[in-house]
């Protein structure tokens, strides 16, 4: 799961209502808000379908025009402000929520309009790289307050012997989305000896924690607002903060996604252009403020940024893959005949044996082989499946 996060007022409802704004050939589909700040948004990529020259029949997702949209959760955190991990505002909310998040999108609001507790002020009056510096500090010193109590009392525990620090840790830390290789890598990355963490200093472990924090919650920035002219500066400068970018104007996508909706636009999430379909029926005040997202932001920056964070935060922070599995590799369906049925969005590094107990228990446990559609050829269970793979899963039947 992803989370939205950031103070009040910089656009993460706007950037969370317009990614899980679905698209309207989804309406018959079961994807609906699952909490008022959880829901379902869209990864995009290409579909296979062209590439195999077949018309596809999605269940587990959607294919409009060749695109493939595949659902993934969203949580809109609540605003964050100064002071957070010691509980001020809505802190333990947000804390609470970002405990779930594996990848996070810091909705920044680039034309500093808003000072650090999100109130309104004069545009560019309120400098945006603060905002991402404070959300860092918020998160470290969380996690510090988590573990601070008990850390001497853990560090002799882990040189004592039975248990390592990491298995120590990975307890300690479960529930926050943070795995034992997040821990293993942070230790590495921070230049810790785990094996004698009793020397390591408070400073040390602030260290350590502060890796981790990169590592268990990567985070791209959203660069939102960028309507407003003082953004596209703050953007540039945000860049050279060691974090991917993306400019975002999460209003227009939202404007576009319900144009969409009312069928008044050809658009799909991610698109850099769109359609007008019935120009005779909006009115003059909605013409012009369609005309404005075309070529103030579509033809300027590409795209509204929406999609292409969700993007980005599933294909680069979490470095997922999609794979498409179907039961007869010939036909590319599954067993009632639908092609191409279902997308899985899986981290890079599965493997084929993976991917059938991702499907199903029973597939994984009677796994014989898996045939790979592209060259119809057999590979074996631990083979690493690459992005856009299609698999058949060749199994035993278990007997009863
Ligand atoms: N100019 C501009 N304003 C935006 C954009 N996205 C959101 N806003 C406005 O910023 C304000 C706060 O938005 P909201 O999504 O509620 O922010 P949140 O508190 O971070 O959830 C609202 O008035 C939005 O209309 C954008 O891309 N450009
Ligand atoms: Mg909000």
């Amino acid at each position: 799961m992803v989370g939205i996060v950031g103070k009040p007022n910089t656009g993460k409802s706007t950037f969370f209502c317009a990614s899980t704004l679905a698209p309207a050939e989804i309406a018959n589909y079961p994807f609906t808000t699952i909490k008022p700040n959880r829901g379902i948004g869209y990864i995009r990529t290409p579909c296979v379908c062209k590439e195999f020259n077949v018309k596809d029949n999605p269940k587990n997702s959607l294919c409009l025009n060749g695109t493939r949209l595949i659902p993934v959760e969203l949580i809109d955190c609540a605003g964050l402000v100064p002071g957070a991990w010691q509980g001020r505002g809505l802190g333990n909310q947000f804390l609470d929520e970002i405990r779930k998040a594996d990848a996070l999108v810091h909705v920044v609001d680039a034309a500093g309009a808003t000072d650090s507790e999100g109130k309104l002020v004069k545009p560019g009056a309120h400098d945006p790289l603060e905002d991402v510096r404070f959300l860092e500090v918020e998160i470290t010193m969380w996690l510090a307050q988590i573990l601070k109590r008990d850390w001497p009392k853990l560090a002799k525990t882990a040189e004592s012997g039975t248990t390592d620090l990491y298995a120590l840790l990975e307890e300690r830390l479960s529930g926050l989305s943070i795995k034992r290789g997040h821990i293993f890598e942070a230790a590495r990355k921070a230049g810790l000896n785990a094996e004698k963490p009793t020397a390591w200093s408070e400073d040390d472990l602030i260290k350590f924690l502060d890796t981790l924090r990169r590592v268990a919650k990567p985070m791209l920035i959203a660069g939102n607002k960028i309507d407003l002219e003082t953004a596209e500066q703050n953007i540039e400068r945000l860049k050279t903060l060691n974090y991917q970018v993306i400019s975002c104007c999460a209003e227009a996508e939202l404007a576009l996604r319900r144009a969409t909706e009312k069928g008044w636009i050809d658009y799909k999430p991610g698109d850099c252009n769109f359609n007008t379909l019935k120009p005779e029926g909006l009115t003059e005040a909605q013409k012009n403020a369609l005309q404005i997202i075309k070529e103030k932001i579509l033809q300027k920056f590409g795209t509204t940024g929406v999609q292409e964070a969700i993007n980005t935060a599933y294909f680069k922070l979490l470095n997922m893959i999609v794979v498409y599995p179907v039961e007869d590799v010939e036909k590319l369906a599954d067993h009632k005949g639908n092609v191409l049925p279902d997308a899985y969005v899986v981290p890079y590094g599965t493997t084929a044996r993976q991917l059938a107990y991702i499907i199903h228990t029973e597939l994984g446990e009677c796994f014989i082989c898996a045939i790979d559609a592209r060259g119809k050829r057999r590979i074996g269970e631990n083979q690493v499946l690459k992005d856009r793979d299609v698999i058949s899963i060749v199994s035993a039947k278990k007997r009863a």
